[in-house]
């Protein structure tokens, strides 16, 4: 991509409205911008990054063996009454009437929906264990959207489901999103915790937030120390291993952990004052066990291997992706801008051409730029006329990990400089080693 015909909308001055580090970076580096109020267009730069993380999401739904599909935001009331939850879902609710005047919603969640479409599709038990999952648009008319897609009003959702014959086994599909969230989260470069949390509006009574340490986090939290050195599941873990993966979920539950909701004052205090953390966070993840909630009010039975009747039991779990990315800004910046994670960057590497014109400088980028590219690397080519510094700060603000720098006294010796934004570290070396190094 070349910055000259890129779509990159950079503000000056740090917009007033922006409370937080991460929505102040997000609207600085032309990634978002607001269209009403909790409701937000991701430009390219945002979107590039939107997509990177949905991509790390969707690969290890799949290595768990969740399947993917795709169900629509617009709901019918009808599905909602059936479950019971259209009433007591509230003002959280986005009602509207098609001009039949019938009652729709802008779905907040999409446990009736997915309950539905397997009530219609699946009889036997034969067909179980299933997940099914989609990343779609929710909407939810909260109180107090703010700190721009960390808490929005409309934003974008992974949302699993699963069914089970038993309760064993719905127990093992817990444990399976369990053990895919730890690497899902570990592989954005962030440590998520997993507490104990209430079920709120969703039901059930088995239910983990994953948490993410933040001084800006909306919620407070109390846990254990020893999170830090738990290790994060294998690429290799087998899925279908249901002790394995009971183990992983006994580790990283074996210490106290819980958010305010479900605080147990007497047991935190238990821990030696050392080893206590009592701190905020962010929820990038939820995951719920509830049993037979929705499957028996929306009749979700199959046949057994006794030829009788059983219904079903579910669990849901989501996780938040225009949240995770403020989430992931929150944790990996510094004064002069964002500092991306490799997994998630928007670019790979920025070649910054010092004096675009000049024959010297031009064929350097063009090669470097040429040869990065063909080797499959995201690679954004500053080939504007702007001043170093400006080149410098813009390169700095967005954050992508690796800059190659071209100016004309170095190119003339047949080098480049390459600085990682992450370290600072500088180093030159010739054109050919930069390539290289970068396509590893
Ligand atoms: C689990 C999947 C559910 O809705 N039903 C389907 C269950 N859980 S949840 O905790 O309510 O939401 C799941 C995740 O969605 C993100 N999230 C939000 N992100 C941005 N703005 C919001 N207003 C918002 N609300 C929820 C969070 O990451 C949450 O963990």
């Amino acid at each position: 991509m070349r910055l000259s015909r890129y779509y990159l909308p950079i503000l000056k001055e740090n917009p007033k409205e922006a409370e937080i580090v991460s929505h102040r970076l997000m609207l600085r580096t032309g990634m978002i911008r607001q269209q009403s109020q909790g409701i937000y267009s991701w430009l390219p730069l945002g979107k590039r990054v939107l997509d990177k993380v949905n991509r790390i999401i969707r690969e290890e739904q799949d290595r768990s063996g969740a399947i993917e599909l795709l169900m629509p935001t617009l709901q019918s009331a009808e599905l909602w009454q059936e479950s019971g939850r259209y009433d007591a879902y509230g003002k959280e609710m986005l009602r509207i009437k098609d001009r039949q005047e019938r009652p729709m919603l802008y779905g907040p969640t999409n446990e009736e929906m997915v309950t539905d479409i397997f009530r219609s599709t699946v009889k036997s038990y034969k067909s179980l264990p299933l997940n099914l999952y989609h990343i779609q648009l929710k909407f939810r008319d909260e109180i107090r959207p703010r700190f721009g897609t960390m808490r929005s009003r409309e934003f974008l959702m992974k949302d699993a489901y699963s069914f089970d014959l038993t309760r064993e086994g719905a127990e093992h599909s817990y444990n399976k999103m369990f053990a895919a969230y730890l690497r899902t989260f570990s592989r954005m470069g962030l440590r998520a915790i997993p507490m104990r949390a209430d079920t709120g509006p969703i039901g059930g009574n088995l239910s983990h937030e994953f948490i993410i340490l933040a001084d800006t986090g909306e919620s407070e939290v109390f846990c254990h120390k020893d999170f830090v050195n738990f290790d994060i599941p294998a690429v290799d873990t087998n899925f279908d291993d249901a002790d394995g993966l009971k183990a992983i979920f006994d580790k990283w539950t074996s210490v106290y952990a819980a958010t305010s909701e479900m605080h147990d004052e007497a047991a935190f205090n238990a821990i030696p004052e050392g080893e206590r953390l009592s701190a905020r966070g962010i929820e990038v993840g939820h995951i719920f066990y509830f049993g037979t909630k929705y499957s028996e009010a929306m009749g979700a039975k199959v046949q057994g291997p006794d030829g009788k009747e059983h219904i079903v039991h579910m669990g849901s779990y989501g996780i938040g992706p225009t949240r995770l990315v403020p989430a992931i800004i929150e944790a990996s910046h510094d004064d002069n801008g964002i500092i991306w994670p490799a997994s998630v960057a928007p670019f790979d590497a920025m070649v910054i051409n010092m004096k675009a014109g000049d024959e010297g400088c031009d064929k350097a980028c063009e090669t470097i730029y040429a040869a990065l590219t063909k080797a499959g690397k995201d690679v954004l080519l500053d080939d504007t006329d702007d001043r170093a510094g400006q080149k410098f700060a813009t390169a700095d603000l967005i954050g992508v990990p690796t800059q190659i720098i071209a100016g004309p006294r170095s190119v003339a010796a047949g080098e480049v400089e390459l600085k990682d934004r992450k370290t600072g570290h500088r180093e030159v070396m010739t054109i050919e080693a930069a390539i290289n190094k970068l396509v590893g």
